[in-house]
């Protein structure tokens, strides 16, 4: 894209949500670096019945306001492996390199594999880091990735959907140590079993379904998660390693008339502030294929837990 049309795009979407107006964007995953705020989405497709998504997109701020539509630096041509379904993604810095973990439908096994793309820079050029996917097995559970470094620089990923999955990185970002690890996805975990080991009749509080994102603060594991079924909203829980014990601590962001079934998020830090991204079908045009992503400042509660977030068009 021309720095032009780049400007052009920055005064198109501006602070108002959804954020980005020009496109369907889904899925976003927050990234500081320096001084500006890189947002990586989805790329739902216009009058779209299904999430048949071909690439991803960068986004930037330095403001929160001006955002800078950086183009879509990863595609599904971008992994020789990859047929279908550009799902969720993050991003994340390490030793000056930025790798891209995303999700995307394997031709090699039939199923949803786990795929790392790594770039100089943080909106690209990105190229896929293995030439196969990091980790698959045939299951359609690998969907959903998020990427965490812990303070002894140990790498967390984890993904899935119904089961939650993790794996330790190795230091350089694109293989890992140990056997795939299961999240126990029980009731005090998060709120209830998977929806296929609900007991009939049984009132739950909650269940995971999908779209975790990992991070930690003041010491405290927080593992944030599209819940409860169709449609979703997002809760999180809470634990003192990633491998858990995990506890559930309740609702984020509740169900909302957003337009859309999904919802997915990611929480970042930046200058001084905390935001809370996600996204929501009201776009022109948009609905459950047609999402666009969207923010909002929150301030966490003194105990360090997350207030309820409601979705706004502001
Ligand atoms: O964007 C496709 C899928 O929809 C994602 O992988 C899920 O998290 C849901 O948002």
């Amino acid at each position: 894209m021309s720095a032009a049309m780049m400007a052009l795009t920055a005064m198109a979407a501006n602070a108002q949500n959804p954020f980005v107006q020009t496109w369907f964007t889904s899925d976003p995953a927050p990234m500081v670096c320096g001084d500006r705020m890189y947002v990586y989405t989805g790329h739902d497709e216009d009058n779209a019945d299904f999430f048949w998504m071909q690439e991803w997109r960068v986004y930037s701020t330095e403001d929160m306001v001006n955002w800078t539509d950086h183009g879509s630096p990863l595609a599904l041509e971008s992994f020789s492996w990859a047929d279908d379904r550009a799902w969720a993604s993050q991003t994340i810095e390490r030793d000056g390199k930025y790798y891209w973990y995303i999700c995307a439908h394997s031709k090699l096994s039939g199923g949803m594999a786990i795929g790392v793309a790594v770039s100089d820079t943080p909106t690209g050029p990105f190229k896929d880091a293995l030439g196969k996917p990091l980790f698959e097995n045939g299951s359609w559970d690998h969907i959903d990735p998020t990427v965490m470094i812990d303070d002894d620089g140990q790498a967390w990923l984890m993904w899935g959907n119904p089961q939650c999955y993790y794996l330790k990185l190795n230091r350089d970002m694109i293989s890992y140590s140990g056997e795939l690890g299961r999240l126990d996805m029980t009731e005090e975990a998060f709120g209830g079993p998977i929806m296929s080991k609900r007991e009939k009749g049984k009132q739950y509080k909650d269940s995971y379904v999908e779209g975790p994102w990992l991070t930690k603060r003041n010491g405290v594991y927080q593992l944030l998660y599209a819940a409860g079924g169709v449609p979703e909203h997002i809760a999180y829980s809470t634990a003192s390693s990633p491998t858990g014990p995990w506890k559930y601590a309740g609702e984020i962001m509740p169900l909302s008339n957003t337009g859309s079934f999904t919802n997915h998020c990611g929480v970042a830090d930046f200058k001084g502030h905390s935001y809370f991204f996600y996204h929501t079908g009201k776009l022109p045009k948009g609905g459950g294929f047609g999402r666009s992503v969207a923010v909002e400042e929150f301030k966490y509660n003194a105990d360090g837990s997350f207030p309820k977030i409601l979705p706004t068009d502001e």
